[in-house]
């Protein structure tokens, strides 16, 4: 028996787990309980490490698709295929004809992290899509224009506020996002044993609204309004104390001219909440002796994301809880630090749009939303091929019937990923990747939202048959570059290093004999705050602990005034439209919003026999008042209806949702043909994007609407 410690790397917590090893097999996993972070918490997704890793439908073997079927070839094979079709695609339509979409595991994957860029580069596309663009895009979009950089987000300093106001966030089943912080439900229950306070604005009454003090089911789509109102109140009752920013804040002026339309009683109405509420929550937060207001999936993907994820801001900075501690902070990661200040090229959207719809380029990313228009679309710079790496868009993005269909006429198509699922069976070659135990792991991008700094290393847990997927990513950019299937990895790796080590201003041979991502990581450590190296991690199997956040203003920021742009055009640009709905008197349209549930992965884990099992089920919550209206029984089936397409799936009545609103949890509906997940097929639920409307998207940013979605429902 050996133990193993690795980093999970199943959502943002970055928890440490204790593997133990019998052989080649894991036995258990439990949470490492000398983390220096997580300190022994892990959640039901980490303990299924193992099951993970045992899935016999996990892929391991590339697989070819020939009349319909796959087959699974050798890598030679697959490479060969992939050599035959895509220069010669790239060749005769360009290089904006392949796409390439990059989903939400990719962020907690070293190789994708390190090697994707330089295969996307090569490629060298426009249709360039991730699933940012159904998740932070707004979020990105708002702190580029506010702080100069887009991955400048602060992020809540839980360890000492005292006063935590969180919307559209379920942290205690998602275990945290935007906000790196293992063992929620400690954290939050050490901000009430000193005297804090939580309050949660949510439609639903969720876990986390259940744990805080204060729940306010809002109206969804709504949170820009209330927002502004509490904005508006600090000005009209003359709380804005902005203390030590003073000196480094733009346009307070602009968002008080800005703030002025939005009373609580223009909001009240429409939102859900009393204007009298509204204004002893704006109180609550400017008294506090320290604050944060945090948003999540809630608030950006939704009609107004982008003012949500300003106005967040804005309430931070007005009341002097911006780069305080126990405010919003911003981390100082040991390594890749993306929020780096100083001078840089002005954070800047839309230099780029997409051909069919013309939405916004933002981080070199065009929004997936319109995907389906750009593969559908004829003319010149249409997309004819795709490449997903660690993505299932079929489940997870807007009008889901419509891009599968788009996939199926696709003309040539590669997945790198896990499993033959709802997308990757439309692809002509998949190839698989190592599991989470056969690969080494550091958090490069969550480690930018931390809420304490650290760094923790952690080497493979087991040997892999498999290339290691920063293998096979370099293998695919020979192939784009023309070098054929079998270019010299080894040289593409050194002038990936080489590339490395010159933007961080050091010398590729100061990371010694070493190769692959570990080179890569090297450098950046000791281009890093720190002073550390590789070697210091590897000497820390539990993480090393560099410390609680620290103020960061000026340094921080990289905007051209080398303030903090309050009130940035491209962003308050979006307020008339909010202001359409001022004294808007709501209609009785029922509307949709999803939520996550504790043991499910967005689309990916339920394959897994131990994570299925029981609650966790695919059903649409509806109030007891709605249910009765519209004829529905607990336990039986409903039709839920949207402009996009219509789906079937049983009935939970709970007065966990407010009236008027209806919630389906994501990345279900796997009973689609020719997939390989016989566990997912029996516990196969409904997609709830078949419903969600790719017209609807967030203006500045093109995010997709994902929650607020009018629908009908009926009894099945
Ligand atoms: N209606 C609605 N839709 C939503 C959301 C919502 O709240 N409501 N949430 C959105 C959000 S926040 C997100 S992030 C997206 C997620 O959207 P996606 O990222 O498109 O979907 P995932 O379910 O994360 O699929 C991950 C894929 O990666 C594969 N995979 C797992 N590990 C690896 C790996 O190490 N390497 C490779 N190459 N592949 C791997 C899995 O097999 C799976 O196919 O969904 C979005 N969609
Ligand atoms: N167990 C588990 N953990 C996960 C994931 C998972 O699938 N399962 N996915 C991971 C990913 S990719 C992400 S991005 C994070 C997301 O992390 P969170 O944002 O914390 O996740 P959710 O549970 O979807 O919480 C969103 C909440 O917003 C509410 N909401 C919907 N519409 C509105 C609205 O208009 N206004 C307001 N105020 N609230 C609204 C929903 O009811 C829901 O409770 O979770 C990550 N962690
Ligand atoms: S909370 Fe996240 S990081 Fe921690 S064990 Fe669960 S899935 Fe893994
Ligand atoms: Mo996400």
């Amino acid at each position: 028996m050996a133990t193993a410690q690795v980093t999970c790397p199943l959502c943002e917590a970055t928890c440490g787990l204790d593997v133990t090893l019998d052989g080649s097999t894991v036995t258990g996993v439990r949470g490492d309980a000398l983390d220096v972070f997580s300190r022994g918490f892990l959640c039901p997704k980490g303990a299924s490490l193992g099951a993970l890793h045992h899935d016999p439908d996990r892929l391991r073997t590339p697989l070819l698709r020939r009349n319909g079927s796959f087959h699974e070839v050798s890598w030679d094979e697959a490479f060969a295929e992939i050599d035959a079709r895509l220069p010669a695609l790239l060749e005769e339509h360009g290089r904006d004809a392949l796409a390439v979409y990059v989903g939400n595991p990719a962020a907690h994957n070293l190789a994708v992290a390190l090697y994707g860029r330089p295969l996307f580069k090569a490629i060298g596309t426009r249709n360039f899509y991730t699933a940012g663009t159904v998740d932070q895009i707004p979020k990105h979009f708002s702190s580029g224009y506010l702080f100069g950089g887009g991955f400048t987000i602060p992020v809540p300093d839980l360890d000492h506020t005292r006063h935590l106001l969180l919307l559209g966030a379920n942290p205690l089943v998602s275990n945290g996002s935007l906000m790196t912080a293992p063992d929620m439900r400690a954290k939050l229950r050490a901000i009430r044993a000193r005297g804090g306070k939580i309050v949660v604005v949510d439609p639903r009454r969720t876990r986390t609204a259940e744990a805080a003090d204060e729940h306010h089911a809002i109206r969804p789509g709504t949170d820009a309004l209330l927002l502004f109102a509490l904005v508006h109140t600090l000005f009209a009752e003359n709380r804005v104390s902005l203390g030590r920013l003073a000196a480094h804040v733009n346009g307070v002026g602009d968002v008080a001219a800005l703030a002025e339309p939005f009373a609580p009683e223009r909001v009240a109405g429409v939102t859900g909440i009393a204007a009298d509420e509204i204004r002893r929550m704006a109180r609550e937060l400017a008294d506090a002796e320290r604050a944060v207001c945090y948003g999540r999936i809630g608030t950006t993907t939704q009609a107004f994301g982008t003012l949500c994820s300003w106005l967040v801001d804005v309430l931070n900075v007005l009341t002097g809880n911006l780069d305080t501690e126990g405010g919003a902070m911003f981390p100082l990661a040991a390594a890749g630090q993306a929020n780096a200040g100083g001078p840089r090229r002005p954070f800047t959207t839309g230099r780029w749009r997409s051909r069919v719809r013309g939405l916004p380029e933002v981080f070199g990313e065009l929004p997936v939303a319109t995907l389906a228009d750009e593969i559908l679309t004829e003319g010149p710079g249409q997309v004819r091929g795709l490449l997903t790496v660690a993505g299932n868009p079929a489940l997870s993005t807007p009008n889901a019937s419509r891009l599968a269909e788009a996939l199926r006429g696709l003309d040539f198509m590669v997945s790198l990923d896990a499993y033959l699922n709802e997308t990757t069976r439309h692809a002509h070659v998949i190839l698989p990747v190592p599991s989470p135990l056969e690969r080494p792991h550091y958090d490069l991008s969550l480690y930018q939202l931390a809420v304490r700094n650290v760094a923790n290393w952690t080497p493979a847990a087991l040997p892999t048959e498999l290339p290691q997927e920063w293998e096979t990513l370099l293998r695919l950019t020979g192939v784009v570059t023309g070098q054929g299937p079998d270019a010299d990895i080894a040289a593409l790796d050194d002038l990936v290093a080489a590339e490395t080590a010159r933007r961080a201003g050091l010398d590729p041979a100061v990371a010694g004999p070493r190769t692959g991502p570990q080179r890569l990581l090297d450098l950046l450590l000791r281009a890093g705050p720190y002073d550390l190296t590789l070697a210091d991690l590897e000497a820390a199997p539990h993480g090393v602990d560099l410390g609680p956040l620290r103020p960061r203003v000026p340094e921080v920021l990289s905007t051209a005034s080398g303030k903090i742009e309050l009130a940035p055009e491209p962003v308050t640009a979006d307020v008339p439209r909010l202001a359409g709905l001022l004294g808007e008197v709501p209609d009785g349209q029922l509307v949709l919003v999803g939520r996550r549930q504790l043991r499910s992965n967005n689309s990916w884990m339920h394959n897994l026999e131990p994570l299925v099992r029981g609650s966790n089920r695919c059903t649409m919550q509806v109030h007891p008042a709605d249910a009765a209206r519209l004829g529905l029984a607990d336990g039986h089936a409903a039709t839920v209806t949207a402009r996009t397409g219509k789906i079937e799936l049983p009935v939970e009545i709970t007065d966990e949702v407010r009236p008027g609103v209806v919630s389906i949890p994501h990345g279900w509906g796997h009973d689609v043909e020719g997939t390989r997940a016989s566990v997912a097929a029996a516990h196969a639920g409904a997609n709830s994007n078949v419903l969600a409307d790719e017209l609807l998207v967030d203006g500045p940013s093109g995010t997709a609407v994902l929650n607020g979605i009018p629908v009908e429902v009926a009894p099945a």
